[in-house]
């Protein structure tokens, strides 16, 4: 695979020391609104299909066949940016339209996304959260704790056995390892993004207000990461070389 040959300059000097300090980092005016069109046709088609489980659910892995929402995960400018955050050779792993509809219902407990994930290892990943709409605290943005991700420790989820805007059997950190006194509101616009580390605590409240609060979330981790395959999972290398490590990657078919 050829190299991409541009330094990508997307984040500042600040905004990667930031990111790494913090485990998160916001991105103002990132998108031209009509960048995220396919992903809203793509919503609107599916929002009312029947639940038939999580591994059918068509609000996942969308870019394995959705050919708007492979491009959006893989524009060059996203990318660039997520190249600063976890080098050049770049796996595109999961993605997610989490739709949270307005007038209460579930929020997302607090938890870690990396030790939700039993097929990688290190489990060290960035998530590109790239909201649909304006979000803010009354339709239920994403809390962070900052600095929660420092030494990438797993800090002990469990499956709650209750259900969540996103799992069947949430899983949740205990209360006392989650300061929920040094909670940031991520208040974001249409056409921003933000971005996560994968050990960050985060969750998100119920939508109490009467606005969607809809979302593309995205996972990218380094190809040195070893990736056991699934057979209803597909992972793409998207930037970059491919690491010996027995990884499998797939291309995009129409
Ligand atoms: O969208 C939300 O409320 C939660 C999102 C989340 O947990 C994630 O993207 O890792």
């Amino acid at each position: 695979m050829i190299r991409h040959m541009l330094h990508p300059s997307m984040l500042s000097p600040d905004d990667i020391r930031r990111y790494h300090d913090r485990g998160y980092l916001t991105v103002s005016n990132f998108f031209a609104p009509e960048r995220l069109d396919g992903v809203e046709r793509y919503l609107q088609q599916h929002e009312g299909a029947a639940w038939q489980g999580k591994s059918a659910d068509p609000m996942r892995e969308a870019h394995y066949h959705d050919r708007a929402i492979y491009d959006l995960c893989t524009t060059p400018k996203l990318l660039d940016a997520v190249e600063q955050l976890i080098g050049p050779d770049i796996v595109l792993l999961y993605s997610h339209i989490i739709n949270k509809k307005g007038g209460g219902g579930l929020g997302v407990k607090w938890h870690q996304d990396g030790p939700y994930w039993p097929r990688i290892e290190p489990k060290i990943a960035v998530t590109a959260w790239i909201p649909l709409d304006d979000c803010d605290v009354e339709n239920g943005c994403i809390q962070v704790i900052p600095g929660s991700h420092a030494g990438h420790v797993d800090l002990g989820q469990r499956a709650t056995g209750e259900r969540d805007l996103i799992q069947d059997h949430a899983v949740a950190l205990p209360d006392e390892v989650v300061d929920a006194k040094r909670a940031e509101n991520i208040i974001l616009n249409r056409g921003d993004v933000s971005f996560h580390d994968s050990y960050i605590v985060h969750g998100s409240q119920p939508n109490h207000s009467n606005r969607r609060r809809a979302a593309l979330t995205v996972r990218y981790v380094p190809a040195t990461t070893r990736i056991q395959p699934r057979q209803d999972r597909k992972q793409y290398l998207v930037r970059g070389n491919p690491t010996n490590n027995g990884n499998e990657y797939m291309h995009f078919v129409e």
